[in-house]
């Protein structure tokens, strides 16, 4: 479904999930009440892709962190035929030079404690310009590269990259951890490293025990924590 200017496309896919099919996908040009985790603006400008998919399977993994990290990997995988390597960062976002070019967001919606369906919201910054105050932490394609991208095409190759390199093949009961591994093999993290989490504006310093899929483990200081993706963000720290 295509729209020239909407609030959300999640917030879209919040609403009608129910009497959509599964992998419907909801494409606008212009966002203006584009959000992040913790209802995070997000800035939708024209000129970046900025669309979410709906997931309602029969037989699937309905973790929202799965579905995040399906689209992290697709996207990598296609800037990457576009010549733009990109890096990944725990948890949600595809980074250039340090600099944010993707933003993936996971909602379950839940019966109970059943999650119903899966909405996963994408922002890639392809065609627009930064504005000022992003300057700092975010980039786009064609700021990277000084070329523009033909936005309904790249919607295409994402997505089917998301569906027949990964979806159909790893998201089945017996196969998933495998993807997430790969996954991880893929992280700008590993085992070991020192980082700064960031929980409600406190950060605290810490060591990398282990990386799973939602959680990080991290020694504080000879005390071991588990951190959760939902609430935190994650600096890698030079030493
Ligand atoms: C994310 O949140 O990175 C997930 C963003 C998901 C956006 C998509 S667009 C289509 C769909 N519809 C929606 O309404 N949302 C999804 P988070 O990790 O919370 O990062 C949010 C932070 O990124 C903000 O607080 C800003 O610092 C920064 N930011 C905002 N707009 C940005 C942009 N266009 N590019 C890079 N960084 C941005």
């Amino acid at each position: 479904m295509y729209f020239d200017t909407i609030d959300s496309t999640n917030a879209y896919l919040k609403k009608y999930w129910k009497k959509l099919p599964s992998e419907t996908i909801v494409w606008a040009s212009k966002q203006t009440g584009g959000y992040g985790r913790m209802k995070r603006k997000w800035i939708s400008q024209r000129g970046g892709l900025w669309f979410s998919v709906l997931f309602k399977p029969k037989n699937r993994p309905m973790n929202p962190w799965h579905y995040v990290r399906l689209y992290t990997m697709s996207i990598k995988y296609v800037l990457s035929k576009y010549r733009l390597e990109t890096v990944i960062k725990w948890p949600n976002d595809l980074l250039v030079n340090n600099k944010k070019i993707c933003g993936i967001l996971g909602e379950g919606i839940y019966t109970g404690n059943i999650v119903s369906a899966i909405i996963v919201g994408i922002g890639l910054n392809v065609n627009n310009i930064i504005p000022d105050d992003l300057k700092n932490i975010a980039t786009s394609y064609v700021e990277e590269k000084n070329k523009e991208l033909n936005l309904k095409k790249l919607l295409k190759q994402i997505n089917s990259t998301a569906y027949y390199k990964y979806y159909l093949k790893y998201f089945k009961k017996d196969k998933i951890s495998i993807f997430t591994k790969l996954w991880i093999k893929n992280l700008n993290i590993r085992h070991g490293d020192f980082i700064k989490v960031i929980s409600q504006s406190i950060e605290k310093r810490g060591k990398i025990v282990s990386i799973h899929g939602d959680y990080l483990e991290i020694d504080f200081d000879g005390k071991i924590e588990k951190i959760y993706a939902g609430e935190v963000s994650v600096r890698k720290e030079r030493i």
